[in-house]
């Protein structure tokens, strides 16, 4: 535990001396991703008066119409990240190949994957929107590593969290040993420690999901949602309450400081369309899902533990039901039956 009011900077300094023999450069990417993060709550705060809204004039391998914003932070992260000799590579998801790194750039131990600005569309009407960031170790003596070197299990991250531009940015980290909270402070330029061992209400009366999809849900999540809109009338025997805010990172915020439940289950639709979800597994739900789960919730597809899934490509897609422990454990057994 530290003490609140601890900088990011002496946090992650503080935490490379527990770590024996550490060379520093875990320590030198995380300052490189609040680097990349402080430029993007600059950028989004100023919104359409450094002409940043609206779209760009092209697709992300999503097939999703870029905008000008998604292209911005994915430079700003790149730029932030390729320098200092932390990285051995990136991926985002506004970048269909792995990224490597120029002829003569200094290679590092570590492979970053990046959700740039999770619910970028929310730019344009001035709704909070996210980074999401993903850490693995790098494999060993690899000049430039490939999209195969990216396909490890969400357990195998040394580090995850996200950045939110919101009222306040607050970045929020996790290396394995619980959940802290970081507010930018625009006066000084540094992220202070506002929360520390952040823990997740194991129960909640709120749900978080887009329910236009409903006609297409499998049995389990119609269940499940019917039981929560029934109220105390209903077997769940107390009134829910609903929320869609159409960016991940601002709901997975939500439910880290007061508890809920996230859901972007697989549907019907998507079946047909042959997609596997809507939320991307390496770049938004494994970073999530770890911090969720280090902060004593749960994190599943709804029939397998997210961080234990195998990826097979950078931008495979994973239906999410994460929050609460007792929630999410509910919608699980609604699948076994
Ligand atoms: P819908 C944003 O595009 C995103 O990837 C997540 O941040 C968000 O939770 C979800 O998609 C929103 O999806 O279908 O409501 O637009």
């Amino acid at each position: 535990m530290y003490q609140i009011g601890t900088t990011l900077t002496q946090y992650i300094i503080e935490e490379q001396h527990t770590y024996e023999g550490a060379s520093g450069h875990f320590t030198g990417l995380l300052n490189d991703i609040a680097t990349a993060c402080k430029k993007l709550s600059g950028l989004t705060r100023k919104g359409a008066l450094v002409g940043v809204l609206g779209a760009a004039s092209s697709e992300n391998v999503q097939g999703e119409i870029q905008k000008k914003m998604d292209i911005i932070s994915n430079d700003v992260f790149i730029e932030a990240l390729e320098n200092n000799g932390h990285v051995a590579a990136l991926a985002s998801e506004e970048m269909e190949t792995v990224y490597n790194l120029k002829e003569g750039k200094r290679r590092g131990g570590y492979l970053v994957t990046f959700d740039p600005l999770d619910g970028s569309s929310n730019m344009d009407v001035n709704v909070s929107v996210g980074t999401i960031f993903s850490v693995v170790k790098a494999p060993k003596g690899v000049l430039n590593p490939t999209a195969e070197d990216f396909l490890l299990p969400g357990t195998k991250q040394v580090a995850a969290g996200y950045c939110l531009y919101g009222p306040s940015t607050i970045m929020v980290i996790t290396t394995g040993r619980g959940v802290s909270m970081f507010t930018l402070d625009n006066s000084c330029g540094e992220f202070i420690l506002t929360r520390d061992d952040v823990k997740i209400p194991e129960d909640t009366k709120e749900f978080a999901i887009n329910t236009s999809n409903q006609r297409h849900w499998e049995a389990p999540i119609q269940r499940y949602i019917q039981e929560c809109v029934a109220g105390k009338e209903g077997v769940r025997g107390k009134d829910f309450n609903m929320r869609w805010v159409a960016s991940m990172v601002a709901e997975v915020h939500r439910i880290l400081s007061r508890g809920g439940i996230f859901m972007y289950p697989l549907d019907e639709k998507m079946r047909k369309s042959g997609k596997e979800g809507k939320l991307r597994l390496l770049y938004e739900a494994n970073p999530m899902s770890m911090v969720i789960e280090q902060a004593g919730g749960l994190a599943s597809t709804g029939r397998e533990r997210i961080l234990e899934m195998q990826p097979y490509a950078l931008h495979q897609r994973v239906p999410v039901v994460l929050g609460s422990k007792n929630e999410v454990q509910r919608v699980i057994d609604y699948h076994l039956l």
